[in-house]
Protein backbone atom coordinates (compact mmCIF):
# COMPACT_ATOMS: atom_id res chain seq x y z
CA UNK A 1 0.00 0.00 0.00
CA UNK A 2 1.04 3.89 -1.02
CA UNK A 3 0.76 6.95 0.78
CA UNK A 4 -0.93 8.06 -2.36
CA UNK A 5 -3.60 5.17 -2.19
CA UNK A 6 -5.02 6.42 1.26
CA UNK A 7 -6.77 9.99 0.58
CA UNK A 8 -9.19 11.15 -2.03
CA UNK A 9 -8.59 14.37 -4.19
CA UNK A 10 -10.33 17.93 -4.74
CA UNK A 11 -10.26 18.75 -8.40
CA UNK A 12 -7.09 21.03 -7.78
CA UNK A 13 -4.84 18.59 -6.03
CA UNK A 14 -5.84 15.62 -8.98
CA UNK A 15 -5.06 18.06 -11.95
CA UNK A 16 -2.17 19.62 -10.09
CA UNK A 17 -0.51 15.67 -9.78
CA UNK A 18 -1.48 14.85 -13.60
CA UNK A 19 0.20 17.68 -14.62
CA UNK A 20 3.48 17.58 -12.94
CA UNK A 21 3.74 13.76 -13.83
CA UNK A 22 3.24 14.64 -17.26
CA UNK A 23 5.69 17.98 -17.37
CA UNK A 24 8.24 15.04 -16.06
CA UNK A 25 8.43 12.64 -19.45
CA UNK A 26 7.78 15.07 -21.66
CA UNK A 27 10.56 17.01 -20.08
CA UNK A 28 12.38 13.63 -20.80
CA UNK A 29 11.75 12.93 -24.32
CA UNK A 30 12.64 16.81 -25.34
CA UNK A 31 16.00 15.91 -23.31
CA UNK A 32 16.29 12.67 -25.82
CA UNK A 33 16.29 14.67 -28.71
CA UNK A 34 19.00 17.30 -27.58
CA UNK A 35 21.28 14.83 -25.88
CA UNK A 36 21.31 12.38 -29.33
CA UNK A 37 21.42 15.62 -31.47
CA UNK A 38 24.32 17.33 -29.28
CA UNK A 39 26.46 14.46 -29.02
CA UNK A 40 28.37 14.75 -32.25
CA UNK A 41 30.13 18.28 -30.82
CA UNK A 42 31.82 15.93 -28.13
CA UNK A 43 35.02 14.27 -29.10
CA UNK A 44 34.37 10.71 -29.51
CA UNK A 45 36.40 9.90 -26.21
CA UNK A 46 33.71 11.42 -24.23
CA UNK A 47 30.53 11.27 -26.31
CA UNK A 48 29.42 8.12 -24.01
CA UNK A 49 28.18 10.82 -22.04
CA UNK A 50 25.37 12.05 -24.17
CA UNK A 51 24.34 7.98 -25.15
CA UNK A 52 24.15 7.14 -21.30
CA UNK A 53 21.89 10.45 -21.45
CA UNK A 54 19.96 9.12 -23.97
CA UNK A 55 19.55 5.72 -22.44
CA UNK A 56 18.94 7.98 -19.06
CA UNK A 57 15.90 10.00 -20.55
CA UNK A 58 14.15 6.54 -22.43
CA UNK A 59 14.14 4.38 -19.47
CA UNK A 60 12.43 8.04 -17.13
CA UNK A 61 10.41 8.44 -20.18
CA UNK A 62 8.84 5.00 -19.83
CA UNK A 63 8.81 4.77 -15.82
CA UNK A 64 6.89 8.60 -15.91
CA UNK A 65 4.39 7.89 -18.41
CA UNK A 66 3.46 4.56 -16.79
CA UNK A 67 3.09 6.92 -13.26
CA UNK A 68 0.99 9.05 -15.43
CA UNK A 69 -1.16 6.59 -16.71
CA UNK A 70 -1.45 4.74 -13.34
CA UNK A 71 -2.01 8.28 -11.53
CA UNK A 72 -5.37 8.81 -13.79
CA UNK A 73 -6.48 4.99 -13.80
CA UNK A 74 -6.07 4.83 -9.66
CA UNK A 75 -8.98 7.49 -9.35
CA UNK A 76 -12.26 8.38 -10.23
CA UNK A 77 -14.90 11.41 -9.65
CA UNK A 78 -17.66 10.14 -7.87
CA UNK A 79 -19.42 14.04 -8.11
CA UNK A 80 -17.91 15.49 -5.32
CA UNK A 81 -13.56 14.01 -4.98
CA UNK A 82 -11.36 11.57 -6.75
CA UNK A 83 -11.82 8.94 -4.97
CA UNK A 84 -10.06 5.34 -5.30
CA UNK A 85 -10.84 3.34 -8.64
CA UNK A 86 -9.42 0.56 -7.99
CA UNK A 87 -5.66 0.25 -9.66
CA UNK A 88 -3.11 1.35 -6.54
CA UNK A 89 -0.82 4.09 -7.46
CA UNK A 90 2.71 3.31 -6.39
CA UNK A 91 6.13 4.83 -6.53
CA UNK A 92 7.83 1.86 -6.12
CA UNK A 93 8.18 1.93 -9.97
CA UNK A 94 10.06 4.86 -9.37
CA UNK A 95 12.90 2.97 -7.19
CA UNK A 96 13.18 0.11 -9.68
CA UNK A 97 13.65 2.92 -12.64
CA UNK A 98 16.65 4.50 -10.35
CA UNK A 99 18.16 1.32 -10.35
CA UNK A 100 18.69 2.17 -14.07
CA UNK A 101 19.25 5.58 -13.67
CA UNK A 102 21.41 5.74 -10.62
CA UNK A 103 24.38 3.65 -11.39
CA UNK A 104 24.34 5.40 -15.45
CA UNK A 105 24.56 8.71 -13.95
CA UNK A 106 27.56 8.35 -12.03
CA UNK A 107 29.32 6.59 -14.73
CA UNK A 108 28.77 9.69 -16.63
CA UNK A 109 30.63 11.96 -14.43
CA UNK A 110 33.57 9.01 -14.47
CA UNK A 111 33.74 9.67 -18.40
CA UNK A 112 33.41 13.19 -18.34
CA UNK A 113 35.77 14.01 -15.44
CA UNK A 114 38.66 11.71 -17.15
CA UNK A 115 39.16 8.43 -14.59
CA UNK A 116 40.93 6.15 -15.96
CA UNK A 117 42.26 3.03 -15.65
CA UNK A 118 42.11 0.89 -12.52
CA UNK A 119 40.70 4.21 -10.69
CA UNK A 120 37.77 4.42 -13.25
CA UNK A 121 36.95 0.19 -12.72
CA UNK A 122 36.84 0.44 -9.24
CA UNK A 123 35.17 3.50 -8.75
CA UNK A 124 32.53 1.67 -11.02
CA UNK A 125 32.15 -0.81 -8.89
CA UNK A 126 31.62 1.04 -6.22
CA UNK A 127 28.73 3.40 -7.98
CA UNK A 128 27.07 0.37 -9.12
CA UNK A 129 27.10 -1.43 -5.99
CA UNK A 130 26.39 1.26 -3.46
CA UNK A 131 23.87 2.92 -5.94
CA UNK A 132 21.87 -0.39 -5.88
CA UNK A 133 22.44 -0.88 -2.49
CA UNK A 134 20.89 2.29 -1.36
CA UNK A 135 18.00 1.69 -3.54
CA UNK A 136 16.54 -1.76 -2.52
CA UNK A 137 17.11 -0.81 1.40
CA UNK A 138 14.93 2.23 0.38
CA UNK A 139 12.11 0.00 -1.71
CA UNK A 140 12.44 -2.30 0.96
CA UNK A 141 11.22 0.56 3.50
CA UNK A 142 8.98 2.38 1.45
CA UNK A 143 5.64 -0.51 1.78
CA UNK A 144 5.84 0.79 4.98
CA UNK A 145 5.74 3.96 4.69
CA UNK A 146 1.80 4.31 5.38
CA UNK A 147 2.00 2.62 8.89
CA UNK A 148 5.35 3.90 9.34
CA UNK A 149 6.59 0.54 11.86
CA UNK A 150 10.55 0.04 12.59
CA UNK A 151 11.34 -1.62 8.90
CA UNK A 152 10.56 2.18 7.55
CA UNK A 153 12.92 4.13 9.83
CA UNK A 154 15.47 1.25 9.70
CA UNK A 155 15.81 0.18 6.21
CA UNK A 156 15.53 4.19 5.58
CA UNK A 157 18.84 4.45 7.54
CA UNK A 158 20.31 1.76 6.19
CA UNK A 159 19.80 3.35 2.80
CA UNK A 160 21.12 6.95 3.82
CA UNK A 161 24.25 5.37 5.22
CA UNK A 162 24.70 4.08 1.39
CA UNK A 163 24.07 7.17 0.12
CA UNK A 164 26.59 9.34 2.66
CA UNK A 165 29.02 6.94 1.27
CA UNK A 166 27.77 8.02 -2.54
CA UNK A 167 28.23 11.23 -1.71
CA UNK A 168 31.55 11.09 -0.54
CA UNK A 169 32.69 9.50 -3.34
CA UNK A 170 30.87 11.71 -5.97
CA UNK A 171 32.73 14.51 -4.01
CA UNK A 172 36.44 12.80 -4.39
CA UNK A 173 35.71 12.18 -7.96
CA UNK A 174 34.79 15.71 -8.38
CA UNK A 175 37.20 17.89 -6.57
CA UNK A 176 40.07 14.94 -7.24
CA UNK A 177 40.28 15.20 -10.80
CA UNK A 178 39.51 19.11 -10.75
CA UNK A 179 42.99 20.03 -11.89
CA UNK A 180 42.90 17.66 -15.00
CA UNK A 181 40.09 20.05 -16.42
CA UNK A 182 40.65 23.15 -18.46
CA UNK A 183 40.00 26.33 -16.35
CA UNK A 184 36.83 27.19 -18.32
CA UNK A 185 35.19 23.65 -16.98
CA UNK A 186 35.73 23.48 -13.70
CA UNK A 187 33.32 25.90 -12.50
CA UNK A 188 30.53 24.02 -14.15
CA UNK A 189 31.98 20.78 -12.08
CA UNK A 190 31.80 22.63 -8.89
CA UNK A 191 28.24 23.21 -10.01
CA UNK A 192 27.94 19.37 -10.54
CA UNK A 193 28.61 18.94 -7.02
CA UNK A 194 26.11 21.27 -5.85
CA UNK A 195 23.45 20.19 -8.24
CA UNK A 196 23.98 16.65 -6.95
CA UNK A 197 24.04 17.33 -3.43
CA UNK A 198 20.89 19.16 -3.66
CA UNK A 199 18.76 17.22 -6.28
CA UNK A 200 19.71 14.01 -4.97
CA UNK A 201 18.80 14.91 -1.75
CA UNK A 202 14.86 15.79 -2.71
CA UNK A 203 14.94 11.95 -2.84
CA UNK A 204 14.87 11.26 0.50
CA UNK A 205 13.09 14.05 1.09
CA UNK A 206 10.25 12.42 -0.76
CA UNK A 207 10.81 8.87 0.86
CA UNK A 208 10.19 11.20 4.31
CA UNK A 209 6.84 12.95 3.44
CA UNK A 210 3.92 10.67 5.02
CA UNK A 211 6.14 11.25 7.64
CA UNK A 212 5.88 15.10 7.68
CA UNK A 213 2.39 15.84 5.99
CA UNK A 214 0.15 13.13 6.39
CA UNK A 215 -2.26 14.77 3.93
CA UNK A 216 -3.54 14.95 0.05
CA UNK A 217 -1.69 17.82 0.02
CA UNK A 218 1.28 16.11 1.25
CA UNK A 219 0.84 13.78 -1.71
CA UNK A 220 0.88 17.01 -4.10
CA UNK A 221 4.34 17.83 -2.22
CA UNK A 222 5.65 14.84 -2.68
CA UNK A 223 5.17 14.38 -6.39
CA UNK A 224 6.08 18.08 -7.61
CA UNK A 225 9.54 17.07 -5.04
CA UNK A 226 10.12 13.85 -7.12
CA UNK A 227 9.53 15.61 -10.60
CA UNK A 228 11.83 18.65 -9.65
CA UNK A 229 14.44 15.69 -8.57
CA UNK A 230 14.04 14.38 -11.96
CA UNK A 231 14.14 16.93 -14.51
CA UNK A 232 17.28 18.64 -12.13
CA UNK A 233 19.17 15.18 -11.41
CA UNK A 234 19.09 13.66 -14.99
CA UNK A 235 18.22 16.29 -17.55
CA UNK A 236 19.86 19.52 -16.01
CA UNK A 237 22.79 17.28 -14.86
CA UNK A 238 23.01 15.48 -18.21
CA UNK A 239 23.24 19.33 -20.04
CA UNK A 240 26.15 20.31 -17.65
CA UNK A 241 28.23 17.41 -18.22
CA UNK A 242 27.86 17.93 -22.01
CA UNK A 243 28.91 21.41 -21.54
CA UNK A 244 32.18 19.85 -19.54
CA UNK A 245 32.92 17.45 -22.23
CA UNK A 246 32.49 20.01 -25.09
CA UNK A 247 34.78 22.31 -23.22
CA UNK A 248 37.39 19.18 -22.71
CA UNK A 249 37.00 18.60 -26.40
CA UNK A 250 37.98 22.15 -27.35
CA UNK A 251 41.11 21.90 -25.03
CA UNK A 252 42.11 18.76 -26.92
CA UNK A 253 41.66 20.25 -30.19
CA UNK A 254 38.28 18.36 -31.34
CA UNK A 255 37.32 21.13 -34.09
CA UNK A 256 33.33 20.33 -34.11
CA UNK A 257 33.23 20.73 -30.27
CA UNK A 258 33.61 24.58 -30.85
CA UNK A 259 31.42 24.75 -33.85
CA UNK A 260 28.24 25.22 -31.77
CA UNK A 261 29.43 27.30 -29.53
CA UNK A 262 26.52 29.91 -29.39
CA UNK A 263 27.86 32.69 -27.11
CA UNK A 264 30.81 33.12 -29.22
CA UNK A 265 31.34 36.37 -30.66
CA UNK A 266 30.90 36.49 -34.31
CA UNK A 267 30.93 37.85 -37.43
CA UNK A 268 28.68 40.45 -38.56
CA UNK A 269 26.97 42.99 -36.78
CA UNK A 270 28.39 43.71 -33.18
CA UNK A 271 27.30 45.88 -29.71
CA UNK A 272 29.62 48.37 -31.00
CA UNK A 273 27.86 49.29 -34.10
CA UNK A 274 31.01 47.75 -36.09
CA UNK A 275 30.27 45.83 -38.83
CA UNK A 276 32.50 42.57 -39.20
CA UNK A 277 32.58 40.28 -41.82
CA UNK A 278 29.96 41.45 -44.29
CA UNK A 279 27.74 44.99 -45.04
CA UNK A 280 24.47 46.24 -44.04
CA UNK A 281 22.23 44.62 -41.91
CA UNK A 282 19.15 46.63 -41.53
CA UNK A 283 17.82 48.38 -38.36
CA UNK A 284 21.32 49.21 -36.58
CA UNK A 285 21.13 52.07 -34.64
CA UNK A 286 23.76 55.00 -33.62
CA UNK A 287 26.50 55.85 -36.13
CA UNK A 288 27.82 53.38 -38.31
CA UNK A 289 31.27 52.66 -37.05
CA UNK A 290 34.17 51.80 -39.30
CA UNK A 291 34.72 48.34 -40.50
CA UNK A 292 37.11 46.32 -38.12
C1 LIG B 1 15.81 6.57 -0.59
C2 LIG B 1 15.32 5.89 0.68
C3 LIG B 1 15.40 6.76 1.87
C4 LIG B 1 16.81 7.17 2.15
C5 LIG B 1 17.51 7.66 0.93
C6 LIG B 1 17.05 7.42 -0.35
C7 LIG B 1 17.80 8.04 -1.45
C8 LIG B 1 17.47 8.10 -2.72
C9 LIG B 1 18.20 8.78 -3.75
C10 LIG B 1 17.77 8.61 -5.02
C11 LIG B 1 18.32 9.19 -6.17
C12 LIG B 1 17.76 8.98 -7.33
C13 LIG B 1 18.19 9.53 -8.57
C14 LIG B 1 17.46 9.21 -9.64
C15 LIG B 1 17.72 9.73 -10.92
O1 LIG B 1 17.33 9.22 -11.87
C16 LIG B 1 16.12 5.44 -1.54
C17 LIG B 1 14.65 7.42 -1.12
C18 LIG B 1 18.80 8.42 1.17
C19 LIG B 1 19.38 9.62 -3.43
C20 LIG B 1 19.35 10.42 -8.66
Amino acid sequence: MNFENTFSYNVDQYTLISHVLSLGFAVMAAGLVYFLVTRGTIAPRYRLTSVLSAVVMVSAFFELFLLYQRWISAFRWDGTAFVQAGTLFSNGYRYVNWSIDVPVLLIQLLVVMGVTGRRFHRAWVAFVAGGLAMIYTGYVGQFHEVERDAPYWVWGLVSTAFFGLLLVLVARIIFGNLARLPESARGTARAVWWLVLISWLLYPGAYLMPALWDSADGVVARQITYTVADIVSKVVYGVLLGIIARQVSVAEGYGPAGDDEVAAPRGGMTDAGGVTGRRGGGGRRGPAGPGR
